[in-house]
């Protein structure tokens, strides 16, 4: 059994130390953080996400396998953001009104400082006017929103709508993510970029944060 199962498993069995050895024990033996974050961290949370649909486990046991992850995360995090030296830009994330979900907004917001993008993190169950507020008030170029229930990403075309109203689309982007969100919903909600994972979102947050200086 390779390492990287072992982290997988002992994520889903919401072993928290165990997961840290591990994932210390794959960085020893040189494997990337990047790859050690998705096939082992992720790969773990997707089986339990599976497992939590056909109500094979239930929401203790979702919470207690997001601590793993974020053991293991922990670990990862000076190695998948790399420091810039001076903020390129500034952005606020949240996860939208209702959403309680925050382990992918948590990562797309590691990943963006790792480009040097300067984020203010409003946390969970955040309405469209702290999205758009913090934006206005404290310069933000890019304002990025998380829902991973079908029941909430709707609220971001709130976000969009009233950014539209306060006449800020100029000069402020809107970012959208999260496991419900296509690029069609995107482009439906009139929202500006769309990417599937935290990596991508920190590529294309750093490519407007330069289109916009
Ligand atoms: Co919830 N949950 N949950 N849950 N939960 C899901 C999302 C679900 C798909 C499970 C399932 O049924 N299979 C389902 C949603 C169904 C739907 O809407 N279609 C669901 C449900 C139903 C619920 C509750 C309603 C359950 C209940 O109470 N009956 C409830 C809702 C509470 C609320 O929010 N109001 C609930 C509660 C919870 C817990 C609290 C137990 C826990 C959250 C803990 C926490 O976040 N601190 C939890 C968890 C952990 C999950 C699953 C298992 C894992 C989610 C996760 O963290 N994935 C999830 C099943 C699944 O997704 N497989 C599930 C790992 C994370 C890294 O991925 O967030 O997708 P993700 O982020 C990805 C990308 O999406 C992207 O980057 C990340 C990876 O690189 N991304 C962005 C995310 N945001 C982005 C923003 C961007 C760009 C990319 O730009 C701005």
């Amino acid at each position: 059994m390779s390492i990287l199962t072992d982290i997988s498993e002992a994520l889903q069995r919401g072993k928290a130390k165990i997961v840290q050895e591990h994932v210390q024990k794959a960085l020893d033996e040189g494997i990337a953080a990047k790859e050690i974050l998705d096939n082992g961290l992720l790969a773990g949370m997707g089986v339990i996400g599976e497992k939590f649909k056909n109500n094979e486990v239930y929401v203790p046991e979702v919470l207690i396998a997001a601590r793993a992850m974020y053991a293991g995360i922990n670990i990862l995090k000076p190695l998948l953001a790399t420091e810039g030296a001076e903020a390129v830009g500034r952005a606020c994330i949240g996860t939208v009104r209702g959403d309680l979900h925050d382990i992918g907004k948590n990562l797309v917001k590691m990943m963006l400082e790792g480009k040097g993008i300067e984020v203010i993190d409003l946390g969970v169950d955040v309405t469209p006017e702290q999205f758009v507020n913090t934006a206005i008030e404290k310069d933000c170029q890019i304002i990025c929103c998380s829902a991973l229930l079908t029941t909430t990403m709707n609220v971001m075309k709130e976000v969009v709508d009233l950014a539209n109203e306060k006449g800020i689309r100029e000069k402020v982007k809107i970012m959208v993510g999260g496991a419900p969100v296509t690029e069609n919903f995107c482009q439906s909600i009139g929202a500006d970029c769309y990417t599937s994972d935290a990596a991508s979102a920190a590529d294309a947050a750093l490519a407007i944060c330069k289109e916009m200086k």
